[in-house]
């Protein structure tokens, strides 16, 4: 064990440089996070939930944002995992129940972080080799990271306030210890290294042993380098799907701004919705219910209605954005004509039969919203039928799995 550790012994394998590291993981944590459950309630909101229509924008940074946290954690966590790996042969393996709680906590979190990000990696893809459902997953575990990140900190609150605003360049536990310094040595130890069995205190002297202290500053700032650079490019390659100036370097992003029907990315086409024959039936109307009240309207009749022009992105859950022009109905005037009072949200029903967003529903706060449209036409045409022919549904701020394609059928509720 001890001879393991040895071997292991690097300049970048230290207290500190966990800190730096554990720092920026746990930012990118907490932030993609919090932006997982706004994405979550916007998608499953409370009954008491009411969420913000401004700026109309706001849906693509919160979960482009959250895409893009998600992607860093892969070179921070490897960074993190490469620092502390020699702490698996710490010996004894467990020393004492708390020992053992913060040996299996961080076991824990570390496989429970791999998976989530790389399902979450995955779902950007859609691609899901596994046989749980994505979402209900992938919002537990994010639970229980947050859990595990909180044991985690707690744990390691003496190392982190003492290793916190060290400059990698002040003499810090490892190089006081080459001075001579042998109390900040012994409490180094206690804080991070382990202590042989005769009493001498192991990495910590080892690393001394090994590393002479300007060798070792040079590597610390190499080892900083090549993890901003690995994590800059993984985030700048496909930070293009969601942000239009990165858009030319977009390498690894699932789908690329303007390529798709009319400039658009498309995410369900209408064959996988098997919506097609329904949808180009010239019988197609749009039906409105409200208490007990039911009209139909075909599309001409929904263009002879005032209509509307807005400017409104498609923002995915993927992360993939797209900002476009729409034209067409505002759903507050529908609402309206059919008298339904301001309080009233709406189920919105597609032609699509099967499918998670077959069926979603829409708040009051977008249904009085000057900007939400039953949308006719996208970039000055006709919309698409893989885009929601004859009609669908737009609104500001709202994710896109819920601006509902191919309506057949809008209900209040
Ligand atoms: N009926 C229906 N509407 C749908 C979907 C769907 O699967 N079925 N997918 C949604 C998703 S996930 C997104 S991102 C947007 C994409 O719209 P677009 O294909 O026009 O770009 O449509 C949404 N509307
Ligand atoms: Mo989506």
């Amino acid at each position: 064990m001890y001879e393991a550790q040895r071997a292991l012994a690097s300049p970048v394998r230290n207290p500190r440089m966990a800190t730096v590291i554990g720092r920026l993981l746990g930012a990118a944590f907490l932030i993609c996070f919090g932006t997982g459950l706004y994405s979550h309630f916007l998608q499953e909101p409370l009954d008491w939930m009411r969420f913000a229509t401004r700026p109309e924008f706001l849906y693509q940074v919160t979960q482009g944002t959250h895409i893009i946290t998600g992607i860093a954690c892969f070179p921070l966590l490897l960074a993190k995992l490469y620092i502390v790996f020699p702490d698996l042969f710490a010996y004894p393996p467990v020393r004492g129940f708390v020992h053992f709680l913060e040996r299996a906590s961080i076991a824990l979190f570390v496989g429970a972080s791999l998976v989530q990000i790389t399902i979450g990696l995955l779902n950007t893809y859609q691609w899901y080799p596994w046989p749980f459902p994505f979402r209900q997953v992938h919002f537990a575990l994010g639970w229980v990271l947050i859990g595990l990140l909180i044991i985690h900190i707690a744990v390691k609150l003496p190392v982190i306030t003492r290793y916190w605003s060290k400059s990698l360049d002040e003499p810090d536990h490892l190089s006081d210890a080459v001075s001579g310094d042998r109390g900040s040595d012994a409490e180094a130890v206690r804080l991070w290294g382990t202590t042989r069995p005769n009493g001498v205190t192991g990495r910590v002297l080892d690393y001394i042993d090994a590393t002479p202290r300007t060798a070792s500053r040079v590597s610390r700032r190499g080892f900083l380098t090549t993890v901003g650079v690995a994590t800059t490019a993984v985030v700048g390659l496909t930070a293009g799907q969601t942000f239009t100036p990165l858009n030319a370097v977009n390498l690894f992003g699932p789908r690329k701004k303007g390529v798709g029907q009319q400039g658009v990315p498309v995410n369900r086409t209408s064959e996988q919705a098997k919506v097609a024959d329904a949808a180009m039936a010239p019988a197609w109307t749009l039906t409105l219910a409200v208490s007990g009240t039911e009209r139909s309207f075909t599309r001409d009749e929904l263009l002879a209605l005032p209509q509307t022009s807005v400017r409104l992105p498609i923002a995915c859950v993927e992360g993939w954005s797209q900002m476009a022009s729409w034209r067409g109905v505002r759903l507050r005037d529908l609402a309206d004509l059919m008298s339904a009072d301001p309080d009233t949200s709406f189920r919105l029903i597609s032609l699509e039969e099967r499918g998670s967003f077959s069926k979603t529903q829409i708040g009051r706060e977008y249904v009085r919203d000057p900007l939400t449209l039953v949308a006719l036409e996208l970039n000055g045409e006709t919309l698409d039928l893989e885009h929601g022919y004859p009609a669908r549904m737009i609104a500001p701020g709202r994710p896109g799995v819920l601006q509902t394609k191919w309506l057949s059928r809008i209900e209040a509720i």
